[in-house]
């Protein structure tokens, strides 16, 4: 591993404690109308703002891939599989994220695209993601 990713590591561990704390508040804070009025963006942006800043770091995406990698993972094989993957296992962007073409994307596989995905959105390079560069992404996709 290079000296950048070692860096993103011990952010996402960082981020991951900060997270689970931020999980056990969420859990007890009743759904506000607010909330339940919000877009898919907007909730998956709020649970993967970790630190509650209103934008996205590398960090804070990795540790929701990595979540959401862990859940679609079943049989805990380290990679997740066309039938793991339920529906989105159809979708073309789950054989370009397969670089290695083993039917499989692996943990790596699916970091990858992510930082991949994550400079796309950061539109002003800043290296966070707003809302807004979220949004304007998923509708360019
Ligand atoms: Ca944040
Ligand atoms: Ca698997
Ligand atoms: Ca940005």
């Amino acid at each position: 591993m290079n000296k950048p990713v070692d860096m993103i590591w011990e952010r996402v561990v960082r981020n991951l404690f900060i997270g689970t704390a931020a999980a056990a508040l969420l859990a007890v804070a009743p759904l506000t109308p607010a909330q339940a009025e919000m877009t898919d963006v907007e909730v998956n942006f709020v649970k993967a703002d970790k630190d509650g800043d209103f934008a996205l770091d590398l960090g804070e995406v990795l540790v929701i891939t990595i979540e959401h990698f862990k859940e679609s993972d079943t049989d805990k094989d380290g990679k997740v599989s066309k039938e793991e993957a339920g529906e989105h296992g159809d979708h073309p962007e789950f054989s370009d994220n397969d670089t290695d073409k083993d039917g499989a994307v692996g943990m790596e596989e699916a970091i990858a695209e992510k930082i991949a995905d994550f400079k796309a959105a950061d539109t002003d390079g800043d290296g966070s993601l707003t809302i807004d560069e979220v949004r304007k992404h998923q509708q360019g996709n």
